[in-house]
């Protein structure tokens, strides 16, 4: 039986088969895979890929990427070429059913060569992204404005903001503004799942770990609007993780800073000077608690446009639209239980369910009578 197979199958290899194609010259090889990958170099180049440049790390970056595609391009026509040719010369003919080829066995020079040359490649390109990653990272040089410092903190599903380091009181917000040229570092926690804190124009991203705090640096180099985007699955409403970055002069940015201090200002004031508040101070605590959060119960703003409290979250129903003649109760419901009764055209699940947990019943009551004030006017 094993003789037979053999006998059969060696001469139908061996001596030159008239069904077998002419081969291809090897140099027609070379020359089809490097005009293929002109092609595709030059494709890599001229399509436009990017997001605009909207940080001073973005040029960086984009030439660790078109230094990937040219790295790439070559090998990837390598294995193509190679590939598509043998399956069209060594096809399997009429009357060639069932026979199987010689057996090769190893080839030390290849393996080799197919070993050595990716290995030196990929150590290459990981040292050079590596580099540019710490140099981009840099801290900024001895008389550059200062470093602001700004603690993103993500929740399902939503961003919040905490700015530090700053002249007078530390700023929370469910907007990212900052000023263009000047160092940001983004200290980044979550409350709860894996997020990841991610504005594409900037081009840096990172995962927010539970547990751990994690950071990266830019320098915004242009002014304009983005997204912040989470760029980790993190349930039900991880597409809907999106909020505002805006990028403003230094002149605007620390007039906005100092009016969110003399906002807040206020709120703290109220809330710390004991005994009952009066109306008008529940108002500008819930007012506080609405567009800032408390660190545990994220902020409402970042879901939520509200214009008394100049937040514009696209997330969840517009409440300068929504809230005309709500009763306190209403409004205490759809606060604490969210699911229950969900708006029309929204899905459940987006709004944290756990606000009668993260906010005392003090700070539910003013968040109440705020927005009741608020959609009355
Ligand atoms: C992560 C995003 C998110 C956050 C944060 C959030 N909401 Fe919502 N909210 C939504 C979504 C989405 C809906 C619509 C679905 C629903 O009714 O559950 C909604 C619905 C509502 C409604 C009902 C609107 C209607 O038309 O029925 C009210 C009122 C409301 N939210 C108030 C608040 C308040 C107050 C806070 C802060 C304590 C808050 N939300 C925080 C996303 C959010
Ligand atoms: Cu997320």
């Amino acid at each position: 039986m094993g003789e037979e197979t053999v006998s059969e199958q060696a001469p139908a290899r061996e001596q030159a088969d008239p069904r077998r194609d002419r081969p291809v010259h090897v140099w027609t090889l070379v020359a089809i895979g490097l005009v293929a990958t002109a092609i595709g170099i030059a494709l890599g180049f001229a399509i436009d890929w990017f997001p605009v440049r909207g940080s001073t790390q973005a040029d960086d970056i984009d030439t660790v990427y078109h230094v990937l595609v040219v790295a790439s391009v070559p090998f990837f026509v390598l294995v193509t070429v190679i590939t598509l040719y043998c399956v069209w010369q060594f096809r399997e003919r009429p009357g060639e059913e069932g026979l199987d080829g010689p057996s090769i066995h190893g080839n030390t020079g290849l393996e080799i060569v197919w070993t050595t040359i990716p290995a030196i490649l990929l150590i290459g390109l990981c040292t050079y992204a590596y580099v540019t990653l710490t140099n981009v990272e840099e801290a900024p040089a001895a008389g550059a404005p200062k470093e602001l410092r700004v603690d993103v903190t993500g929740q399902q599903f939503a961003w919040t903001f905490a700015y530090r380091g700053l002249d007078g009181k530390p700023v929370k917000s469910a907007e990212l503004v900052l000023p263009k040229d000047r160092s940001v570092k983004f200290q980044i926690r979550t409350l709860d799942v894996l997020h990841d804190f991610w504005v594409p124009e900037f081009r840096m991203k990172i995962d927010a770990v539970p547990g751990i705090t994690t950071s990266y640096r830019i320098t915004p180099s242009k002014l304009g609007s983005w997204s912040v985007v989470c760029a980790e699955l993190c349930g039900v409403g991880h597409a809907l993780m999106r909020q505002k970055v805006t990028v403003v002069t230094p002149e605007r940015f620390d007039a906005w800073i100092r009016r969110k201090q003399a906002g807040g200002m206020a709120a703290t004031g109220a809330a710390g000077g004991g005994g009952a508040a009066d109306a008008t101070d529940q108002a500008a605590i819930g007012k506080t608690l609405f567009a800032e959060g408390n660190g545990e119960a994220t902020a409402c703003g970042a879901c939520h446009t509200l214009s008394d409290a100049g937040t514009s979250g696209a997330t969840g129903p517009n409440l300068d639209e929504v809230l005309k003649g709500w009763t306190p109760a209403q409004i205490a419901e759809a606060i604490e239980n969210p699911n229950k009764d969900v708006a029309k055209g929204y899905t459940e699940g987006i709004m944290p369910a756990n606000y009668g947990d993260t906010l005392t019943k003090q700070e539910l009551a003013a968040l109440v009578a705020y927005l009741e004030k608020t959609a009355a006017k």
